[in-house]
């Protein structure tokens, strides 16, 4: 293992203005969102698509420190035949890899799963290291409802991350640890704050008893928020509060950052948020963005898949990125919301 690269690598993807765009959406997701649009989900439809976001140049230079990609992109050439890998890393940006194979239910526990993908790990973070990935994702999902998450759902995600991000150190990729608590029920914030709680010690005791370093890791976490279906929704003060009070008691300094997943806030609210978070400073590490559709949304809508949209698409991405390249630095201000 290679341990100043991968703290170099790990740093850099949490500089000071820049996070992550999660592109990483797998076959069914990608084909969700183009349905959405009216969008056929085919190869090259995927590829004009995220070729799209890649090319434009200010968010991909100044905002976008790295982009996972899902294993198809990651083997895709641009219409004129260059790697998009190739296109990522000459924008200055670093391409990662999800390495996770989706989840499935988790056995005796209703309505629960578990994420799958470690068998034969090692050898695909090789190929994929050859193929140009500094960086891996790993997604475990957390639901909340009567009686779940189990004790037992909770262990074994907790297990399977911390298991992906030894065998990613062990490889000289950086792990993205990503545990999300899902926003979808109607819960109110402080359950969101109990839950992840247990999530993030959990998560951090198996990856000590991993031996995962620390400094050669970024957290992606979910926000402490209240459920879509809640009645009464918290606002962003709390909402900042609590996801750094919660931060501040499970998340060790030496983590190199933590980069928050969106998980199905509004555009603006994933940006306030972060703003928020990041003016309630100074904080033990870099606070920023791995953001899929907070960062996706807009610049979807406006492309529809016409090429003609694509100019007025590549300026909607340019402008969601910069919006969050300023929440990472706590210089977000809405005002820049209207100019646009
Ligand atoms: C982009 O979406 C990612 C892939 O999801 P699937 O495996 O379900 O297709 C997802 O892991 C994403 O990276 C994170 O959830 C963050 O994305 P959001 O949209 O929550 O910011």
């Amino acid at each position: 293992m290679n341990k100043d690269q991968l703290i170099k690598i790990a740093r850099a993807i949490v500089a000071k203005g820049k996070g992550i765009l999660a592109a990483d959406e797998s076959s069914g997701t990608i084909k969700r969102r183009f349905d959405a649009i009216g969008v056929e989900s085919t190869e090259n439809n995927r590829r004009d698509y995220r070729e799209m976001l890649f090319r434009t140049t200010s968010a991909m230079k100044n905002q976008i420190s790295g982009v996972i990609l899902f294993d198809e992109t990651i083997r895709q050439n641009a219409k004129d035949g260059k790697p998009l890998v190739q296109l990522i890393s000459e924008s200055g940006s670093l391409p990662g890899i999800k390495v996770d194979k989706g989840t499935k239910p988790l056995p005796f526990c209703p309505g629960e799963v578990i994420t799958e993908g470690l068998d034969g790990l090692g050898e695909r973070l090789d190929e994929y290291r050859k193929l140009g990935a500094v960086f891996a994702k790993w997604r475990a999902v957390i639901d909340i409802d009567n009686g779940i998450p189990s004790y037992t759902a909770l262990n074994t995600n907790a297990h399977a991350l911390a298991r992906y991000a030894a065998l990613c150190q062990e490889h000289d990729i950086v792990p993205i640890v990503e545990p999300e608590v899902l926003m979808d029920g109607g819960h109110d914030i402080d359950r969101c704050y109990a839950i992840t709680e247990w999530v993030l010690k959990t998560v951090f005791s198996d990856l000590y008893y991993q031996r995962v370093m620390l400094e050669g890791m970024v957290l992606k976490p979910n926000m402490v928020i209240s459920g879509k279906k809640a009645e009464k929704r918290a606002g962003p003060d709390e909402v900042a509060d609590k996801t750094l009070r919660v931060l501040k008691n499970c998340v060790p300094p030496a983590v190199s950052g933590i980069a928050f997943l969106s998980g199905g806030q509004s555009d603006e609210e994933a940006t306030v948020h972060l703003n928020l978070i990041n003016q309630m400073g100074p904080l033990p590490w870099p606070v920023t963005f791995s953001y899929g559709r907070a960062l996706q949304h807009e610049p979807q809508t406006v492309w529809a898949g016409k090429a003609e949209n694509v100019a007025a698409a590549q300026r909607a991405f340019a402008h969601r990125a910069r919006m969050n390249g300023l929440a990472a630095q706590g210089q977000w201000k809405h005002d820049l919301e209207k100019a646009a």
